[in-house]
């Protein structure tokens, strides 16, 4: 595709902007960018982040789970960047005034001991991680409606907003099949299995690594890979109390305001 890198800094600058006043925009015309130039355009959005002050903090992947994809009707995997600004402490009380029509999913966090880049096998990719964690996605599409292409879903950043991560479990703790209740304000909303997570998470990991390795910005110690929700995402309200609890792993947890 042959658009000229003036227009690509103007798709980041309207994404970014949407993001950082929490004001929802219109999808891009179908075409307007390919998938390949969508990524450049969300790494142009994170650029202004980090001249912000930002540091990036790690990966996300996106629709690592057949109940993400069914519900946004996009069907191939895709990632975004982290930074310590989407930190949210355990516990937190979160403000609303951030996010345009947030939405909340459970996943499972990895804390890397070590750079770990390209092809990776799983064992090699598990002999990477420090810690793994039970942990809360906060997405909220800057698209109107919540309805993207997958180019748009890209070059937003994966929806990414922000992330909550509960108690650091050694990296020999089993994690393939472990059961997840989210409840909202008691009630549990969805359930599920990290199996949900392309049969294990840490095939998300392998994946994480492959593409940051493509994208010229290889995974490293110290980052948090967030391997995709395991279930569909739910809706957050005000008054939201979120409970995720992770067998074997226990529980983490944000009120939202
Ligand atoms: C895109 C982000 C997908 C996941 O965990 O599958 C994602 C979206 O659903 O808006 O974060
Ligand atoms: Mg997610």
């Amino acid at each position: 595709m042959n658009t000229a890198s003036t227009d690509l800094n103007a798709f980041a600058e309207t994404v970014d902007e949407a993001a950082r006043t929490a004001k929802a925009i219109e999808q891009f015309d179908q075409g307007a960018f390919d998938v390949e130039t969508a990524y450049h355009i969300q790494s142009l959005s994170i650029q202004r982040r980090v001249a912000r002050g930002e540091a990036r903090s790690g990966i996300k992947m996106g629709f690592t789970s057949r109940a993400k994809m069914q519900q946004m009707g996009v069907h191939d995997l895709i990632w975004g960047r982290l930074t310590d600004a989407m930190m949210i402490a355990e516990g937190a009380e979160v403000e609303g005034q951030r996010f345009i029509h947030p939405r909340v999913e459970p996943e499972i966090a990895f804390v890397l001991g070590d750079d770990l880049c390209g092809e990776v096998s799983i064992p090699e990719a598990m002999a990477c991680v420090e810690c793994i964690a039970p942990a809360l996605e906060i997405i909220d599409s800057r698209y109107q409606n919540f309805k993207f292409s997958l180019a748009d879903v890209v070059a937003d950043n994966a929806s990414s907003s922000g992330y909550v991560i509960g108690p650091w479990a050694a990296p020999e703790e089993p994690i393939d099949n472990l059961g997840i209740v989210m409840n909202i304000n008691g009630r549990p909303r969805q359930c599920g299995s990290t199996a949900a997570i392309l049969g294990s998470p840490y095939r998300s990991l392998v994946h994480a690594a492959r593409l940051a390795e493509i994208a010229g910005e290889p995974l490293q110690a110290g980052w948090v890979v967030l391997a995709g929700a395991a279930t569909a995402a739910e809706h957050l309200q005000p008054g939201d109390q979120v409970v995720a609890e992770f067998q074997n792993l226990g529980s983490v947890a944000f009120s939202y305001k």
